[in-house]
């Protein structure tokens, strides 16, 4: 298989879950990693030649770009023999996409809010749109709690991005207790980030 190269931040939470992927799936050894720093008012070269949108993480594999984590999770998990982590059919398939929708949703909402935040002007910040930023965030970690039960078991692109979601809250928004308020995912975020691609990929101390 020809060596891919992946362009990522070590805190990109959706560059995370290909490395989580590429872990469980056992191909990264085959992937050459580049840290590439980038934000929305300062692109990456590098990266922009690899992806239009100018985003992290993306792929150069078989000279084609891919771009976008849950399409080039997919690829991946297409090159390997072993257990699927997009299940094939069936009710599975969907339940693992619904969660790995849910959670991006949630990584949408947070980095507009970190964005807004952190690198927006101070006096152009616009207090009510953060806000409905973190409404959205509570809207998933409700449904989230509300079906627990559906985390559980052998790691799906679904619980992958979920893990990928929550890390990213304990790492831009240390300040928000979301194990107060959910303590379910609380218990099954601390069970699973025992496993060693998970523990592996925690963001560097902000
Ligand atoms: N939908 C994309 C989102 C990727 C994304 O937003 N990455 C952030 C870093 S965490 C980024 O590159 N931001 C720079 C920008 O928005 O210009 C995916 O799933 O890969």
């Amino acid at each position: 298989m020809a060596k891919m190269k992946l362009y990522y931040s070590p805190g990109s939470p959706y560059a995370r879950k290909v490395r989580i992927v590429a872990m469980e799936t056992g191909l990264d050894k085959k992937i050459e990693m580049t840290n590439a720093v980038l934000t929305p008012i300062a692109p990456n070269a590098d990266v922009d030649k690899h992806n239009p949108i100018g985003k992290v993480p993306a792929l150069s594999v078989k000279g084609m770009d891919l771009f976008d984590s849950p399409v080039f999770c997919e690829y991946l998990d297409s090159q390997h023999k072993g257990r699927k982590l997009f299940p094939r059919k069936g009710r599975e398939r969907w339940v693992a996409l619904r969660l790995q929708a849910m959670a991006d949703g949630l990584l949408d909402a947070a980095l507009l809010a970190r964005y807004e935040g952190f690198l927006r002007p101070e006096d152009k910040r616009w207090p009510e749109w953060s806000k409905g930023q973190m409404k959205k965030i509570d809207g998933v970690l409700t449904q989230l709690e509300a079906e627990v039960k559906s985390l559980k078991g052998k790691l799906t692109i679904g619980t992958i991005s979920v893990v990928c979601a929550l890390g990213y809250l304990d790492f831009r928004f240390a300040s928000f207790d979301w194990r107060a308020k959910y303590p379910k995912l609380g218990k099954w975020f601390a069970t699973v980030s025992k496993m060693p691609s998970v523990k592996a990929t925690v963001p560097p101390p902000a």
